[in-house]
């Protein structure tokens, strides 16, 4: 029974992370500052060691990697404006942490880290798909900390022979995934926004395209990244591998939810990739990977969930 440390845990893909390790029989351990993260994203998932702290605190580090196998390693504080805002609270979350958490881990003997990069280290480079082999050219401060953090797990495995694997995200969506402030996922921001009856705000003309990525498929290429062999100081794409522009986006999910008109339009925003899309030849190469949910089958599952979750907090509104 592998132990395992997923820090973020109680954020949107690490409760995710945590429930499908759960489900397998494996140990648990979660850290997570509780920034973004919520106690409740764990809810119904019993046997959790849950430690309240932040990565950024070195002996926060220390007590959360003892004795255990393999670190997933979600906490972060994510979206580029938030870190076009606030650069240093950023830079703390986002590369202070992961350095403190190496070196913890390297020196608890921890067998495998697997890192959360972004697609936002490719950022506007011509080429489409996006492969690894492509310099990265980051375009915000989130961008460039995310890189950061995949550069120094490479090199504590080529240093340290801490093994280290990134996995880079593409715009994940999926239930949990929090809508409640502006820093938001679009997806979840567009969902409220159209369950409410109100029209969201597309930054920009709304050509821009994303490889928009359920959260399950996630959870099955950072699984297999921490247990295929002979894989240390990797990067690879997890994605969908194709490319939805904003305004499909917002045409889909008004027919999902049944909702019309048109959106409000706003500047595009400050660090913003114009296109993104993968190319997960590499993970299916090496991690057998394969998206097992469509994006728009993926959207009907978040829209479901969503629903659900308005109609349980529902009594507590009214009352
Ligand atoms: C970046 C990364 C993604 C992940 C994420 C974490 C890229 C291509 N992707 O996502 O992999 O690391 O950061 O935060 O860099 N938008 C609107 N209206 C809104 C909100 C957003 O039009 O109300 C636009 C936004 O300007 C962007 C797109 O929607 O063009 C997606 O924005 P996002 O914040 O969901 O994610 P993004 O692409 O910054």
């Amino acid at each position: 029974m592998p132990s395992y440390l997923v820090t973020g845990g109680a954020g949107f893909i690490g409760s995710h992370l945590v429930e499908a390790l759960l489900a397998r029989g494996d140990t648990v351990r979660v850290v997570d500052n509780l920034s973004s993260g919520r106690r409740e994203n764990l809810a119904g998932m019993s046997g959790v060691d849950f430690l309240e702290g932040d990565l950024a605190d070195n002996g926060v580090a220390a007590r959360a990697v003892a004795g255990v196998e393999y670190v997933l390693h979600q906490a972060a504080m994510p979206s580029v404006p938030r870190s076009v805002a606030d650069p240093i609270a950023s830079n703390r979350a986002n590369i202070d942490a992961t350095v403190n958490l190496l070196v913890a881990a390297r020196d608890a003997g921890v067998r495998r880290l697997v890192y959360a990069g972004s697609s936002s280290a490719y950022g506007d480079t011509p080429t489409l798909p996006k492969t690894e082999a492509m310099p990265p050219a980051p375009l915000s401060p989130y961008a460039l900390q995310k890189l950061v953090g995949e550069q120094y797990c490479g090199m504590f495995t080529r240093l340290y022979g801490l093994e280290t694997v990134t996995i880079r995200y593409f715009n994940v969506f999926g239930p949990r995934q929090d809508p409640s402030s502006p820093y938001s996922g679009v997806i979840s921001l567009f969902i409220k926004a159209l369950s409410e009856g109100r029209q969201p705000t597309i930054f920009g003309d709304g050509n821009q395209t994303r490889d928009f990525t359920y959260v399950t498929n996630v959870v099955d290429g950072v699984l297999e990244a921490a247990a295929v062999p002979g894989i240390a100081d990797t990067v690879i794409n997890v994605a969908t591998g194709g490319r939805v522009s904003l305004m499909e986006l917002f045409r889909t999910l008004q027919r999902v939810i049944g909702a019309s008109g048109d959106p409000a339009f706003g500047p595009p925003r400050a660090g913003d990739v114009r296109d993104s899309q993968a190319d997960i030849t590499r993970a299916r190469e090496l991690l057998g990977y394969a998206p097992s949910v469509s994006f728009e089958e993926g959207l009907a599952r978040t829209v479901e969930w969503f629903r659900r979750s308005q109609a349980a907090a529902a009594p507590e509104t009214r009352s």
